[in-house]
């Protein structure tokens, strides 16, 4: 970026925006903070159903998430960049493998978190050493209570769709988005409206009826909040819709028609690493504690830990129907974990009723919630 641009917004915006291109960005849009009022109520709306379930920390700092000018008084510009992340063949293909464990696409390569700040970070330079030392810059992604998606929008990326996701009409929605906040002043951009119209794949195709309406998600239904967020035990009635999606969910992004206009993929970490893009349920199973760690390093998978994550696997063997997985079951009902204990149990009653009346005077299980899972699965199995 040249140190001209500095006298003049729309020049230090526009050198911007080629630096954004250069780093590999999609596109850029910029916004200022006091841009999405209409953000605060509906954020207040979806807390006050307790539609966040355990994910606390939406509430906790619920004033900023609402409103970016309270968040960073200073700021006069929100810089909003979006990162295609595109798959190249059709993610729902998987679901047809109960063999196999179907990772979100977004979980396939390396942890976007770090990808997209190392380059918000680059570009934050950039925007000082064209604008002067004294601008105040601040990068985003996703942790921070900034709500990303009304940002993106108010900037012109896109809208939000029926599925509560930012798409564009020439990115799609398999988009990262990523802020940077700043003290320059940059020329705002036109919000794009929304071009959903009667459209409503994503709505209809979601395994969980998630959507209460169009735009708005209630989280403790998504398979997403389930297989990530969720910390305990799965609740009964979603293992079984969940199928053998163990991370993650893609069905309502994959049916959008709008990704026919996708922007390609140009950051070479995305790109699915092979054990990650359709792995052997039977072979995760097995993970231990240093395994677990050694397969998800730079994964943003390893975040939930084994635990969570076995947890998940059980589930989709429990869908899967497939008794040859019965040994790799069993050999996990004396797990040390008990999240992993109690999954394993549920698994076995899907895969092999008798089997598990079979073990049941041996189990005494120490764990309370592991003990409710016995008597759950052998009262339905109808063995007690
Ligand atoms: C919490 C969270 C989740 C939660 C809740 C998701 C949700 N929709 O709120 C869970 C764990 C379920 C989740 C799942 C996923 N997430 Co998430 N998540 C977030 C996070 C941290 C906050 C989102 C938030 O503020 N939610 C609160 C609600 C109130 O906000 P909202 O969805 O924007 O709600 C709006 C609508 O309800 C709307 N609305 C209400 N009524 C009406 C009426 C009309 C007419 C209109 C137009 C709008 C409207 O107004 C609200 C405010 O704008 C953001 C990162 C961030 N800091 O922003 C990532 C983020 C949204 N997640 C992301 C991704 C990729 C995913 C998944 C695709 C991952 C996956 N493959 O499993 C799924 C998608 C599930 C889905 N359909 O939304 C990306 C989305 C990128 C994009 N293209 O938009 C983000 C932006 C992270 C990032 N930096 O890239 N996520
Ligand atoms: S990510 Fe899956 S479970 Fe969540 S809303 Fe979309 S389709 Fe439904
Ligand atoms: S699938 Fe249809 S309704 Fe859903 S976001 Fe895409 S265009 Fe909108």
């Amino acid at each position: 970026m040249s140190a001209r641009a500095e006298a003049d917004p729309a020049a230090l915006k526009a050198a911007l925006a080629e630096a954004a291109r250069a780093e590999g960005f999609a596109a850029m849009g910029v916004t200022a903070p006091d841009a999405i009022s209409e953000a605060a109520p509906r954020l207040a709306r979806f807390l006050a159903e307790g539609r966040h379930g355990e994910m606390g920390w939406m509430a906790d700092r619920a004033r900023w998430r609402g409103d970016p000018a309270a968040l960073w008084p200073e700021a006069r510009s929100v810089v909003m960049l979006a990162d295609a992340y595109t798959p190249t063949g059709n993610p729902l293909a998987l679901l047809e493998r109960p063999e196999r464990a179907a990772i979100s696409v977004y979980a396939q390569g390396r942890d976007y978190h770090d990808t997209v700040k190392k380059r918000l970070k680059r570009l934050a330079r950039a925007l000082i050493d064209a604008a002067g030392p004294e601008t105040g810059v601040k990068v985003f992604v996703d942790t921070a209570p900034v709500m990303e998606k009304p940002l993106a929008a108010a900037a012109g990326l896109g809208w939000q769709g029926k599925h509560t996701n930012l798409l564009g009409r020439d990115l799609g929605n398999w988009i990262f988005l990523g802020a940077i906040f700043t003290t320059a002043a940059l020329p705002p951009d036109a919000p794009e409206g929304e071009h959903c119209g009667s459209c409503r794949r994503c709505l209809d195709v979601c395994p969980t009826a998630a959507f209460p309406a169009p735009f708005q998600l209630d989280a403790r239904r998504c398979i997403s909040y389930l297989t990530i967020e969720l910390k305990g035990p799965i609740p009964r009635e979603f293992r079984p819709l969940i199928g053998n999606r163990v991370y993650g969910c893609d069905d309502c992004l994959a049916v959008c028609p709008w990704n026919k206009f996708a922007a390609e993929a140009r950051e070479i970490a995305y790109a699915a690493r092979l054990e990650l893009s359709r792995p052997r349920l039977s072979e995760l199973a097995g993970l231990t504690e240093d395994g677990f760690r050694e397969v998800f390093r730079g994964s943003p998978i390893k975040r939930i830990g084994r635990g969570r994550f076995l947890r998940n696997i059980l589930v989709a063997i429990g869908n899967s129907g497939l008794p040859e997985l019965v040994p790799v079951v069993e050999a996990r009902l004396s797990d040390p974990e008990p999240l992993i204990r109690g999954a394993a149990v549920w698994a076995l009653s899907r895969l092999a009723p008798a089997r598990l009346s079979a073990l049941a005077p041996a189990a005494r299980d120490p764990d309370d919630e592991v003990a409710e899972e016995w008597r759950l699965a052998l009262a339905e199995t109808g063995a007690v």
